[in-house]
C-alpha cells in the first residue's frame, strides 16, 4: 500500500466502500464526513451525476485511443476550456495520468526548452525543502523531503539544490491568510544563481502552498521575489499546483490568489475531480514554440504516456470543469474562506496546539510533537477523528483540512469540532 504502514494496517484496516457529496462510507456502514476532499482532489464532492454519467458514456463510445500519432476531440477540447481558465499566457497543455508524472514532464519540457534555445547546459533545478512533488525520480529529487529520498539514495537528477522553507512559527504562528514574515527567503535564489552562474539553472520548482507537508502558506511578497529574480536571469519558474489548483485556495489556481505566474504549471487532483487518473502541464506560449517550432525533427518531444488524454479522463475532465463553473466553486470557496478561517482559529488554546494556519479552503492545525514520539499525535488525532465519523489528513504531527468546496458551513463546524474533541481525547 502506498504511504501505508502496510503491517498495522492490515491488522486493523480502514475501509471505504461508497462515496456521495460531502460523505464517505466506510465498510461497517458508517457514514464519514470527508474533511479532506479524498487526498486534495475532490473538490466538487463524490459521484458527481453528470461527472458520471459522463465518464458511463464515454466508456461506450470510445474506450480509449492511441495518443502517438494520433489524437481524439475530446483532448483538445479539454485542453482548450483548460487554456480559459489558466493565468496569463499559458496556453498549452500536455497530458499525463499523475502529479508524479506532471512534474517529470514538467522537468523534462524545461531541459528540452533550453536545448532548443542553444543553452544545453542549464540542467541545474533548484526546489525547496518541505517541496512535494511526487514520487518520480524527478519529483523526488527536486522535492525536499528526505524520507523521500533516502532509501533510493544514488544518483537522481545531476545537479539540484534547495531553498529553505518559509515555515517560521516564531513570527508567523497564528497567521490568518498570508503570514507576514519571510519574504527575504526568496533571497537565497540570488545566492544560488550567483553561486553556479546563472546559465546553469534550467529550472526553480515550487508549490505555491505547500501541501502534504503541512499547509505551508508563503509569506507576503515571497512569490513575488521568487518571479522577480528568475525574471531577472531568464529562469523558468514552475508552479507545482497539484493542490492548490481548482480552487482550493479560493480562486481558480494559486497562480491568480498570489498574482504571481509562473511559466509552467502542473495540475492534476482536481483537474477531473479525482473520478479517473489525470495530470497535466501547462506552459506558456513561447516554450511551446521554442521546443516545437524550433525543432528540426518530426517528433519535436520525446516523451509521452500510453495513457497521455486517455478519452475517459479527458471526458471525466470537460464534465469536471463545467461543473467548477456552472456552480461557481472557486467563488463558493472564496466566499467560505472567513467562515472556515474562524472555525479553524477557534481552536487557539486547545490541548497540543502550536499553530493554526489557513488560506482558501485550506487549514492546519501543528501539535506539539510527543516527546520521543513525533508523529504519534498527529496519527492518533486522526484516527480519533475517524472513529467520530470524519476524515481529516495527519503528516506528522500537522492535521490538513481540506474539505470539498461545497461544504457547508454546518460541516465546517463539524470537522473543527470533531478534531476539538479529539485533541481533548488524546495524551
Ligand atoms: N505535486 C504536488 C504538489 C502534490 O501535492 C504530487 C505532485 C504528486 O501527484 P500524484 O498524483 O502523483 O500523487 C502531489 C500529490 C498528502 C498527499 O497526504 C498529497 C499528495 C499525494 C498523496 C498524499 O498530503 N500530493
Ligand atoms: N514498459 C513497457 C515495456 C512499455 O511498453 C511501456 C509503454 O509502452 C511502458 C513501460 C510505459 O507505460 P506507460 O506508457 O503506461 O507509462
Amino acid at each position: 500500500m502506498p504511504f501505508t504502514a502496510n503491517r498495522a494496517f492490515k491488522r486493523a484496516p480502514r475501509m471505504l466502500v461508497a462515496a456521495k457529496g460531502m460523505y464517505y462510507t466506510a465498510a461497517d456502514g458508517r457514514q464519514i464526513l470527508d474533511g479532506a476532499a479524498g487526498l486534495w482532489c475532490v473538490n466538487a464532492g463524490h459521484c458527481r451525476e453528470s461527472i458520471t454519467a459522463a465518464i458511463r458514456e464515454q466508456a461506450g463510445v470510445m474506450d480509449y485511443a492511441p495518443p502517438f500519432q494520433m489524437g481524439h476531440p475530446l483532448a483538445f477540447e479539454l485542453a482548450q476550456q483548460l487554456v480559459r481558465m489558466l493565468p496569463g499566457d499559458i496556453d498549452h497543455v500536455f497530458f499525463g495520468n499523475s502529479g508524479s508524472e506532471a512534474v517529470d514532464t514538467a522537468l523534462k519540457i524545461a531541459l528540452a526548452y533550453w536545448q532548443s534555445r542553444g543553452q544545453p547546459q542549464r540542467v541545474r533545478f533548484v526546489g525547496r525543502s518541505r517541496g512535494y512533488h511526487g514520487v518520480g525520480f524527478g519529483g523526488i529529487a527536486v522535492g525536499g523531503i528526505e524520507a523521500n529520498r533516502k532509501q533510493f539514495a544514488g544518483q537522481l537528477l545531476p545537479a539540484v539544490d534547495h531553498l529553505q522553507h518559509t515555515h517560521d512559527l516564531s513570527r508567523n504562528a497564528y497567521s490568518r491568510g498570508q503570514p507576514r514574515h519571510g519574504a527575504e527567503l526568496a533571497n537565497e535564489l540570488e545566492a544560488l544563481v550567483q553561486k553556479h552562474g546563472a546559465d546553469t539553472i534550467a529550472a526553480v520548482i515550487i508549490e505555491p502552498v505547500a501541501g502534504s507537508t503541512g499547509v505551508l502558506i508563503p509569506p507576503v511578497g515571497y512569490l513575488d521575489r521568487i518571479r522577480e529574480i528568475c525574471d531577472r536571469h531568464d529562469i523558468l519558474l514552475i508552479f507545482d499546483e497539484v493542490i492548490t489548483g481548482f480552487g482550493r485556495l479560493g480562486a481558480p489556481f494559486a497562480a491568480d490568489k498570489f498574482g504571481v505566474v509562473p511559466d509552467i504549471m502542473t495540475v492534476a487532483k482536481g483537474i477531473t475531480n479525482a473520478t479517473v487518473p489525470m495530470g497535466a502541464v501547462c506552459v506558456r506560449g513561447g516554450i511551446y514554440d521554442a521546443v516545437i517550432n524550433a525543432s528540426a525533427s518530426g517528433i519535436e518531444l520525446f516523451h509521452g504516456y500510453t495513457y497521455s488524454g486517455h478519452p475517459l479522463a479527458a471526458a471525466a475532465g470537460l464534465a469536471t470543469l463545467d461543473v467548477y463553473q456552472s456552480e461557481g466553486l472557486f467563488e463558493r470557496a472564496a466566499s467560505l474562506e472567513d467562515y472556515f478561517g474562524d472555525a479553524l482559529h477557534a481552536l487557539r488554546g486547545a490541548p497540543h496546539v502550536v499553530d493554526l494556519r489557513n488560506i482558501g479552503i485550506v487549514g492546519a492545525v501543528e501539535l506539539e510533537a510527543r516527546p520521543g514520539a513525533p508523529g504519534a499525535r498527529g496519527f492518533e488525532t486522526f484516527l480519533k477523528c475517524f472513529e467520530a465519523g470524519v476524515l481529516v489528513r495527519s503528516t506528522g504531527d500537522t492535521l490538513a483540512l481540506s474539505p470539498p468546496l461545497i461544504v457547508e458551513r454546518e460541516e465546517i463546524d463539524r470537522i473543527f469540532e470533531t478534531v476539538g474533541q479529539a485533541l481533548r481525547e488524546i495524551a
